[in-house]
């Protein structure tokens, strides 16, 4: 058991030990955004052929016929074990594209040859992502087997056999359909310790990391020197080959020291730099002090321009309690707001409750018989009492009226009376007559008897009956009763005027 676990640890502290240390390497590397400079170059990489550079991407080939173009690192990378991992994508409108694209590590530079963009002959990797199928109609088996991803190492002796896609010249490789997929492709290429790997991401997901083994093939003997590129070609058939990123990262096997890497010229110039960087600013440092002494404690003890630990976090905490302080603040503010609102509330509510009990009251006192709805008004009151005051001062006036014409008739009827007498004593010839104007003093009697009981009926109605505003007539009283007097009054003279005829009359005979 002890034995088990001793080996266990032995193992975990194995695989620990051989896993190398990698890091970036800018000068061997681009990636979008702001791919290009505004002199549209790549720095540290030059393109050439049919190759256009963007912002975004390299297209190494445009989607026309018989192009070729490529971009290579421009200086040489010296680290032995390595890896890149290439971004591009292959995207064509037909079914079928062509030539494809290849990815280098190569002891010399490439120029434009016969090998998807690149010379033949070449010493060091390459990469095939080979579109079109050139021995497809040959196979035996008459099976396409592009598109096809393959490593071939060449050391300047061998030409790549174009007819048949280097099948018989491969490392290894695998196939994979590789163009016009939704996302990228990456293909991630690893040398290390002389084992060569190639993984493979088809694009489908957006899954970066969303890797799977292409190849892996041992003893690969590469340039301990060597230059990265990425070539492409079109034939008869074309497609757009954009690499979006070339991303190179060295691998140093654990226990080798990481070597200074940095050119001694390079060095001298940057340190040259930065002595007449630093002198500048000297100079300019003594320039403000002599334009601002009033800071010249500042300078004199430069510790002053700085806060210390304690003074910041004591100043946060200022800060933040004074923030508080102000929260509390508003808050009591708005606390005083609400108070007012409710305590004005309070107070119209108590009011509503206070006038809702006074207006009966005052109904009470100016009438009684006023509906003590809260919903009568105090003008709408006065009007119904103001009408009630007309109408029994009209009835007032009626009932003089009245009196007036019965006094007058009672007078016109003794008059009448002691004429009759008269007539009778004077010759008892005028009886024809008598009983006839009698039956109309009779009928004028009786009618008046009518009006008056109507007229006292009317006045004895409950003044306040309802307290309702009477029907309009449609004809007023008083034009009623003055229009009975004159027909009276006429009736009275015209029967005068024909007694007194009738009596000069009877003096004739
Ligand atoms: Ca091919
Ligand atoms: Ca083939």
């Amino acid at each position: 058991m002890k034995v088990c676990v001793f080996l266990l640890f032995s193992a975990i502290i194995c695989v620990n030990a051989e896993l190398p240390k990698i890091r970036f390497e800018y000068k061997y590397s681009f990636k979008g955004p702001h791919i290009v400079q505004k002199d549209r170059s790549v720095p540290f990489w030059e393109y050439q052929g049919d190759a256009i550079a963007s912002d975004d991407n390299i297209r190494i080939t445009p989607s026309l016929r018989s192009k070729k173009g490529s971009v290579w690192t421009k200086s040489a990378a010296n680290f032995e074990n390595w890896s890149v991992e290439v971004v591009f994508k292959v995207t064509g409108r037909g079914r079928v594209g062509a030539d494809g694209l290849a990815v280098w590590f190569t002891e010399m530079k490439g120029i434009e040859g016969p090998v998807f963009g690149s010379n033949d002959y070449w010493k060091g990797l390459a990469v095939f992502f080979d579109s079109f199928d050139n021995d497809g109609q040959n196979n035996p088996s008459n099976m396409h087997n592009n598109p096809y991803i393959m490593a071939m190492v060449n050391d300047g002796t061998k030409q790549y056999e174009h007819q048949n896609d280097g099948i018989n010249q491969q490392l290894g490789g695998c196939m994979r359909d590789f163009r016009n997929k939704p996302f990228p492709i990456r293909a991630k290429i690893e040398y290390y310790q002389h084992v060569l790997t190639v993984f493979f991401n088809s694009g489908l997901t957006n899954n970066k990391d969303d890797f799977e083994l292409c190849l892996r093939a041992e003893n690969v003997i590469l340039p301990k020197s060597g230059y990265f590129g990425v070539s492409a070609a079109t034939g008869g058939l074309a497609d757009d080959h954009d690499v979006l990123a070339f991303l190179t990262h060295s691998l140093v096997p654990p226990g080798q020291k990481v070597e200074s890497r940095i050119d001694e010229t390079e060095k001298a110039k940057f340190d040259k730099e930065f002595d007449q960087y630093y002198e500048q600013l000297e100079k300019q440092k003594k320039e403000y002090q002599q334009q601002h002494p009033d800071k010249q404690e500042h300078f004199e003890n430069p510790e002053n321009a700085y806060e210390n630990q304690a003074d910041r976090e004591l100043r946060m905490i200022f800060e933040g309690q004074n923030f508080i302080h102000q929260t509390l603040k508003e808050l009591g503010k708005r606390f005083d707001e609400l108070l007012g609102r409710q305590e004005l509330v309070l107070s119209r509510v108590s009011q509503m409750s206070q006038g809702g009990v006074a207006v009966p009251q005052g109904g009470a006192q100016q009438g009684g018989a006023v509906p003590m709805i809260d919903t009568i008004k105090r003008h709408e009151v006065d009007r119904v009492l103001n009408t009630q005051n007309e109408l029994i001062q009209e009835a007032r006036q009626i009932r003089n009226i009245v009196n007036d014409v019965q006094q007058r008739a009672n007078i016109i009827q003794n008059s009448m009376g002691q004429g009759g007498q008269q007539v009778q004593h004077g010759g008892g010839a005028g009886g024809g007559v008598n009983p006839q104007m009698a039956l109309v003093m009779h009928e004028l009697q009786e009618n008046l008897r009518l009006v008056k009981t109507d007229v006292a009926h009317m006045l004895n109605r409950p003044q306040g009956a309802g307290g309702c505003p009477l029907p309009p007539p449609c004809l007023s009283s008083s034009v009623f009763f003055v229009a009975i007097a004159i027909q009276l009054a006429i009736l009275i003279g015209y029967m005068v005027y024909r007694q007194n005829k009738e009596n000069q009359a009877k003096k004739f005979f």
